[in-house]
């Protein structure tokens, strides 16, 4: 097994919790968390290291009043990059975000003030956002004279449709509160904080077992890239490693004995 050193990390704080949860916070809030390209390459790290680090479950946060500012446009002002420069930049946030996407560790976004264009970006690689009540999103790519290369046209798209990413794209549209989560953009809003939320969370799907959390984390995505033939394929292969492992059998065997918890109705 791999380990991770928190002291590695200089733009995001790394912090391990107990239960295997570990904490990444996007630390430049003077910057309001710009996704500037050593920012990117400390996610690249911390997420191609974590599935083999026993890390079981991630809260991605960011630090000050807002969870990211999107693309760095300071520095991408002052390198007046090429197109190829920016395309190999662009390259290692898929890098990143793919990692975080496929990497089979479950990723819960606490967010909290602008979630924009590569902030958006960022959020929608995790497998579950938690907003508050400041949280908002919105894509402000067309209004700087750029496009979004961080993957939103995959991920945002998936999240709200082709027509609700267009609009955002085009008019700058801002999505906030109950609205945010009706579209899709979230899965849950807090009326606290949603750091806290989200932790409660990480806490909850890393009592699964890594192997049932690997599948979810990775799985799901890849066959949304297959054919319905191949992804039924593909699920029937998993779920003959997933569910015959030695682990689950202790879980079998206190539903056998009626000891495991029933699932209920919410009261
Ligand atoms: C930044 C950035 C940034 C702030 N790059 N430095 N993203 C955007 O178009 C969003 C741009 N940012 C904003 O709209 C606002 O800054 C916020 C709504 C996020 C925050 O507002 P506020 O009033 O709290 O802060 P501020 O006064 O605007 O900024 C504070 C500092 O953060 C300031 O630096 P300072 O040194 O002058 O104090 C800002 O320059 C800095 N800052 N945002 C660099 N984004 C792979 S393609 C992805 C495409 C994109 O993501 S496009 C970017 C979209």
């Amino acid at each position: 097994a791999l380990t991770i050193d928190p002291a590695r990390f200089t733009n995001l704080a790394v912090e391990a919790h107990d239960d295997g949860v570990w904490v990444v916070t996007l630390n430049r809030p003077a910057k309001r968390n710009a996704l500037d390209i050593d920012t990117i390459e400390e996610l690249v790290e911390f997420f191609s290291t974590a599935p083999r680090a026993g890390v079981r479950a991630v809260v991605l946060a960011g630090a000050g009043d807002h969870f990211c500012a999107g693309l760095d446009l300071i520095e991408h002002h002052d390198e007046d990059r090429s197109p190829a420069d920016f395309m190999h930049v662009c390259l290692r946030w898929h890098e990143a975000f793919n990692k975080m996407e496929y990497g089979g560790v479950p990723v819960i976004a606490a967010l909290h003030g602008a979630v924009v264009g590569g902030g958006l970006e960022l959020a929608s690689s995790a497998h579950i956002r938690v907003m508050d009540q400041t949280a908002y999103f919105a894509l402000p790519e067309g209004q700087r004279g750029l496009f979004t290369g961080g993957g939103a046209t995959i991920r945002v798209t998936d999240l709200v449709g082709k027509s609700r990413m267009i609009d955002m794209m085009l008019t700058g549209r801002v999505y906030q509160g109950q609205e945010a989560v009706d579209l899709g953009l979230c899965q849950y809003i807090v009326e606290g904080s949603s750091f806290d939320a989200a932790l409660e969370l990480a806490r909850k799907t890393a009592q699964n077992l890594p192997l049932s959390n690997f599948a979810i984390c990775s799985a799901v995505s890849h066959m949304q890239n297959m054919s319905a033939m191949d992804a039924a394929y593909a699920e029937a292969v998993v779920a003959g490693v997933v569910n015959t492992q030695p682990d689950a059998r202790a879980r079998l065997a206190a539903f056998a004995d009626k000891s495991a918890a029933r699932v209920r109705r919410n009261e």
